[in-house]
């Protein structure tokens, strides 16, 4: 008896190990092609295109203010998106239902309790279940209101990733510098074109400037920001980014750019005379783009160091646009693979 229990137990353990084992081998395959799209995902992240670099043009209406816009910017990134969502859906809907509920009110309480139609008030004064209601329902209006926008707030200032690529946009009366800390140092200065020469390029005047903010698209940026002499703040519109620039201290968010293209924004802090000067141009390409751009500065570098083991292939690829550019280093691991 006692034999039959214990050997009936160990059958059904011997089943679900068989069950497990079953499952793991089931997922393997699928655990190999997440394997596999890593590795493809790292050597992505070292191509470059050939051909260098030429600036994007701007698609009209995307990214940039439009005429007689009404409301925000339609969104590229997962954040803006989501306040998109709550703004349109959650937020509107409350205000709207909430307006038409107190004018409808106000509009009966007129028309049913003035003093020709009611000459005789009531003197009541207090009804329970009344005060019950209008306390209650404005309780459940902010907690609807308060779950989504939280769950935003935290989206919003999640940290990025470990390997996300690192940029630093540095404000200046009145000009902004995109250092590349993970591309070796370089630094980019940023001027607003003047409203001739933007025309002349196809770029809305005043939002144009000489040299852009280019990023890789579809990853998640740790973008930094801090200013070198007074506040000023980053602020790209379509992309849902605003963050302080802040003298001595650094402040620091995800960027993540969902489609290819060229996104407008200003500095929204009151920083001084040339304040309204003071354009943000963010440029979103491909990896093996944006790496091209990467490689036609002085001591670029493709990618930070914890790359480096897995560059040599594209690194190959990447020799002939590294010499062109005098970016030594990836040319060195590029023979030193072969
Ligand atoms: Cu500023």
């Amino acid at each position: 008896m006692i034999l039959g229990e214990v050997s009936g137990a160990f059958g059904r353990r011997m089943l679900r190990i068989a069950l497990m084992a079953r499952n793991v081998l089931k997922v393997a395959p699928g655990l190999a092609l997440i394997a596999a799209g890593a590795a493809h995902a790292a050597a992505d992240r070292l191509a470059v295109a050939p051909g260098g670099y030429t600036p994007m043009k701007p698609t009209p209406g995307k990214g940039m203010p439009v005429d007689g816009g009404l409301t925000f910017q339609t969104q590229y990134s997962p954040t803006g998106l989501e306040a998109l969502w709550m703004h349109d859906h959650i937020v509107m809907t409350v205000l709207i239902a909430t307006t038409l509920f107190v004018l409808a009110l106000l509009v009966w309480v007129m028309v049913r309790y003035n003093s020709r139609a009611n000459p005789v008030p009531s003197k009541t004064s207090h009804n329970t279940l009344l005060e019950v209601i209008w306390t209650g329902i404005p309780v459940l209006i902010l907690l609807v209101v308060f779950v989504p926008s939280m769950k935003l707030l935290a989206h919003q200032f999640k940290t990025p990733p470990k390997e996300a690529l690192t940029i630093k946009a540095i404000g200046n009366q009145w000009y902004w510098t995109y250092a590349y800390p993970d591309n070796g140092e370089f630094e980019v200065t940023s001027n607003m074109l003047s409203h001739e020469e933007a025309v002349k390029r196809g770029e809305p005047p005043q939002l144009a400037a000489d040299n852009r903010m280019v990023v890789p698209v579809g990853e998640p940026i740790r973008l930094q920001t801090t200013g070198a002499d007074v506040i000023h703040s980053f602020a790209v519109p379509s992309l849902w980014f605003k963050l302080d620039a802040v003298p001595g201290r650094i402040n620091e968010k995800v960027l993540f750019v969902k489609e290819p293209g060229v996104y407008y924004g200003q500095c929204s802090e009151l920083c001084g005379a040339r304040h309204g000067y003071m354009p943000i141009v963010v440029e979103a390409l491909p990896r093996p783009q944006y790496n091209a751009w990467v490689m036609t500065h002085a001591g670029a570098k493709i990618d930070g160091a914890p790359e480096a083991p897995a560059a040599a292939p594209a690194a190959a690829a990447a020799a002939p646009a590294a010499e062109a550019a005098s970016g030594t280093e990836v040319a060195a691991a590029a023979s030193s693979g072969e």
